[in-house]
């Protein structure tokens, strides 16, 4: 099997944790508090924590895992869980569970290792822990070997049996994160081992990193799976030791495995008097239950591929530019006698102060003080993006750059422990490093489906054409919408977890309508449980039958809901609106000299009010200007025109108004926001996009309590309680943080900077596709990519269908298929605009697979001549483009 490099992640973000950004002056005085050592900092006092152990990032079912711990003291469901994936990932027939990798060695030493014992080991860092106990550690790693660096000098062990009793040999996969070890050379130390009547004992919690690299460098090893490279590693010992919080990804926890009845029995006496009891070795059942989930996923290929290719491709960033460093398994492990030579004994730690003084990074040399100047830069697994790293090693580099001023940490406290090392510090005259990336980290995945090309065919075959009638497990990167589909953090899902449930007033209530109140500043807020409820009550109170809703183009439901209160809507959208290659920066603006003549024509009361979209979303994703919001209330308050937002994309919109007009280029985003409902008279919401919820509306008057009373009963007759407009209170509380965190400027940054990304590839590639890009989706324009299909041969939903077929990415016809016919004449309204939507989710996805979709789309580009359009063969009167049907002509 040969594997190639990934190009993205083979999964994609289910929720995220946030970062922080100290200032450099905050940084400073945290450093100082922590003694200038940077073990003793915080996660939330730095942006990246570079350590590799029990900071992974884990499957949505590894997290689940975490509430399906039966927790009972003695044969829990979770042990015989673990039991079955240690026998069926591992091969051992016999487990004991420990609280750690310090339980297990424990055991070990204590069932095993007679005192003034002699333990041949090919890890340093074993020694750590050894050393202080009565045993002998003799190094017998072997320095000459170039690949398998983390082999075993056979000579070297031989010498070590003559030095005394040998109980056990102890290896390392991946001694020390550094050195792998080969297959041949682990089989020969368990001959060895057989001979001398010692054990083998693997500590094997960096097995999969170890089996990569057999697969990777070890002759005939090609064609092995990770998943049998790793049984036979593990078949290969006499006694497995993991730490649960490295390969498998828990948070805490270890085992000892084996196939011998007798150590097994050893080992269940003697946990009870250490641990806690051989089912569940002090471990929470919970962390058992992760631990077991983690076995069975770690041998997942296509992760394992993605882990490594993360940490090849940062320690390559860093060796191109000349960083002096090691390999890790799992990072870049920096040299710092080289970096600071000037630093002299306190060099490693005088390094991870100034890194984390110059950009907010931990990188940190744990446990005892030793002689070799390494400092790992380890990656948690799955849980930071290709970008982000590609920065933590710019930082790097810059640091390296500036090492010349930066002088020695002075000893104030010291031990022989790292921990307990104090310093004072001169601080170095540094050039700041700024982070520009997503402010948060991977806190869990979801796998993406992943089919062949021809199950993708038979998929979009048996779906009639149709990516609404897809099922989302054969999607690889859903771009299908925006709506719901976002992730949420971890303080989302803390306040959702710890609100209180009831029918009536919840404690939530308040809360979010104080904090609606301080993200859009009206007085009067209506939770509904998502956008069209909010647009049905607001139709139904504002509109007569007969009157007129002017509007900056329609969104489907909201033209819906207008029209069943008798309504007529009329755009008003300036006209660059309806031009894909107009390049007019506000095509969401309204055509104030269209509105007027509207209102010439029919007078200021035929007028319901003006229905104003912030990033149009069927326009492109199109921003209105700040000026244009102002000028259309201007005009409408003196002749008594309400004016409401459709505020569904509001936060995207104020950040455009702070990326392209300079007046607010240091205005912070909520501050825009801010400003812009000034300029209108309430609001509908779909919550479930820029408010960070799955699921949610909103429904706002400014000051106008009458509107108010009369939307609340409505509200009590469509939706449910004033108090929670038909949500769970767990909701409330999601919404109330999201409304927080979506003005983050740093995130909106970020977000809307994505999808400009994804634009700016295809457009380079001369994919064609409105522009300027919008803020939420990339819209390619499917009259000029397939000019060839007639529109009535509906394009854009071909062209839907095949970049599905193409590359497993999903995305939405906005065209012909979408509008319908006009009831009059039977006719299709063959629009303006025929587009294919591919829409970012937020928090969701990476620009690495931004990428893959471009690569993909460019591929459907380059063969687009022969493609052919399509024709219904089932087609619904109402909204036929969720559940209409096709064939290929
Ligand atoms: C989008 C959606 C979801 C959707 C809705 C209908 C057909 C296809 C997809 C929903 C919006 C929206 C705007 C500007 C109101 C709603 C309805 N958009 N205004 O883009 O974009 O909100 O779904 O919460 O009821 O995929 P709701």
């Amino acid at each position: 099997m040969s594997r190639s490099t990934p190009v993205s992640e083979p999964h994609k973000i289910k929720t995220v944790r946030l970062l922080s950004f100290p200032t450099l002056e905050e940084r400073k005085k945290h450093l100082a508090d922590a003694g200038f050592n940077v073990f003793r900092l915080t996660p939330s006092q730095l942006s990246f924590d570079m350590v590799s152990g029990g900071t992974s990032a884990v499957s949505q079912e590894q997290l689940a895992g975490q509430l399906v711990g039966d927790e009972a003291y003695a044969g829990s469901r979770n042990f015989e869980k673990l039991q079955r994936a240690v026998h069926d990932i591992l091969g051992h027939g016999y487990v004991c569970p420990t609280h750690g990798i310090l339980g297990s060695t424990k055991l070990i030493l204590s069932t095993m290792v007679p005192a003034g014992s002699v333990i041949p080991s090919n890890g340093r860092d074993r020694m750590d822990v050894l050393a202080p106990r009565d045993v002998t550690v003799v190094d017998v790693r072997d320095r000459s070997e170039p690949v398998f660096t983390g082999n075993v000098d056979l000579e070297a062990l031989e010498a070590a049996f003559a030095q005394g009793s040998v109980p056990v040999v102890d290896v390392q996969a991946f001694a020390d994160g550094q050195h792998p070890i080969s297959l041949r050379n682990l089989r020969a130390v368990r001959d060895f081992a057989d001979r001398h009547g010692a054990r083998l004992v693997l500590d094997g919690s960096r097995i999969i990193e170890n089996a990569w690299y057999i697969q990777r460098h070890g002759v005939g090893r090609a064609d092995r799976d990770i998943r049998g490279l790793v049984r036979e590693m593990v078949k290969t010992s006499h006694v497995l030791q993991m730490d649960g919080a490295q390969d498998p990804k828990a948070s805490a926890g270890g085992l000892l495995s084996t196939d011998n009845p007798a150590d097994h029995e050893h080992f269940m006496n003697e946990v009870v008097v250490f641990e806690g009891l051989h089912t569940y070795g002090g471990m929470a059942g919970r962390t058992l239950e992760v631990l077991a989930r983690g076995l069975e996923e770690m041998v997942d290929e296509d992760e394992v591929d993605w882990v490594m290719h993360q940490t090849e491709r940062f320690t390559q960033r860093l060796r191109d530019a000349g960083v002096p460093l090691e390999r890790g398994c799992d990072g870049a492990y920096l040299r710092a006698d080289q970096i600071l030579p000037q630093a002299g004994a306190s060099a490693r730690d005088t390094l991870s102060a100034a890194l984390y003084l110059l950009a907010g990074v931990r990188a940190v040399a744990m446990h005892r003080r030793g002689s070799e100047g390494l400092v790992p830069v380890q990656i948690p697994r799955l849980a930071l993006t290709n970008e982000q790293l590609d920065q933590v090693a710019d930082a790097i580099i810059s640091l390296v750059a500036q090492a010349d001023g930066i002088t020695g940490l002075q000893v104030v406290e010291e031990g022989p422990w790292r921990d307990q090392m104090a310093y004072h510090w001169v601080f170095p005259d540094l050039d700041p490093f700024e982070f520009d990336t997503f402010p948060y980290q991977v806190h869990t995945v979801e796998r993406v489906g992943v089919l062949t090309r021809g199950q993708r065919e038979k998929a979009i075959r048996a779906a009639g054409y149709n990516t609404f009638l897809l099922s989302s497990a054969d999607v690889t990167i859903d771009l299908l919408t925006d709506s719901g589909t976002s992730a949420m953090s971890t303080d989302q899902w803390a306040a959702y977890d710890a609100a209180r449930p009831t029918s009536a007033t919840s404690d939530e209530y308040p809360r979010l309508m104080k904090a609606f109140k301080e993200a859009l500043g009206y007085q009067f807020n209506l939770p509904t449980h998502q956008g069209r409820a909010a647009e049905h009550i607001l139709s139904q109170i504002l509109i007569q039958p007969g009157q007129l809703v002017p509007g900056n183009m329609y969104f489907t439901t909201t033209k819906l809901h207008q029209e069943l209160a008798g309504g007529v809507f009329v755009d008003v959208i300036v006209d660059e609106a309806h031009d894909p290659e107009s390049d007019h920066p506000w095509k969401g603006n309204i055509d104030l000299a269209k509105l007027r003549a509207l209102v010439d024509e029919h007078g200021a009361e035929k007028i319901a009010y003006i229905s104003f979209e912030h990033s149009v979303n069927m326009a492109g994703g199109q921003p209105v200007s700040m000026d244009n919001m102002k000028e259309v209330y201007a005009y409408c308050a003196p002749l008594g025109i309400p004016v409401f937002f459709d505020a569904t994309r509001c936060v995207e919109n104020a950040y455009m108004i702070q990326f392209r007009d300079p007046r607010y280029a240091d205005t912070p985003v909520g501050d825009i926001l801010r400003e812009m409902m000034v300029y209108g008279d309430g609001c509908t919401v779909s919550g479930k996009k820029d408010f960070l919820i799955n699921i949610g509306g909103l429904l706002a008057f400014r000051d106008n309590a009458e509107w108010a009373r009369q939307a609340q009963e409505l509200l009590r007759v469509y939706e449910g309680q004033v108090t929670d407009g038909g949500l769970a209170v767990a909701d409330l509380a999601a919404i109330a943080r999201g409304l927080e965190e979506m003005v983050d400027d740093r995130y909106i940054h970020t977000r809307v900077q994505q999808t400009r990304y994804l634009g700016r590839l295809l457009h380079d590639a001369g994919v064609p596709i409105v522009t300027p890009v919008g803020t939420h989706a990339v819209f390619l324009d499917a009259k000029r990519f397939l000019p060839h299909v007639d529109q009535d041969e509906y394009p854009a939903q071909r062209l839907a269908a095949e970049i599905f077929v193409e590359t497993g990415v999903r995305a939405m016809e906005r065209g012909n298929v979408s509008k319908g016919r006009n009831p009059a004449t039977g006719e299709n309204y063959r629009p303006a605009l025929e587009l294919v939507r591919l829409t970012i989710p937020r928090r969701v996805y990476t620009n690495d697979h931004m990428r893959a979709v471009a690569e993909g789309v460019i591929r459907v580009w380059e063969k687009r001549e022969s493609l052919r359009g399509l024709r219904f063969v089932y087609e619904p009167e109402k909204l036929r483009f969720f559940q209409g049907r096709f064939e290929l002509l």
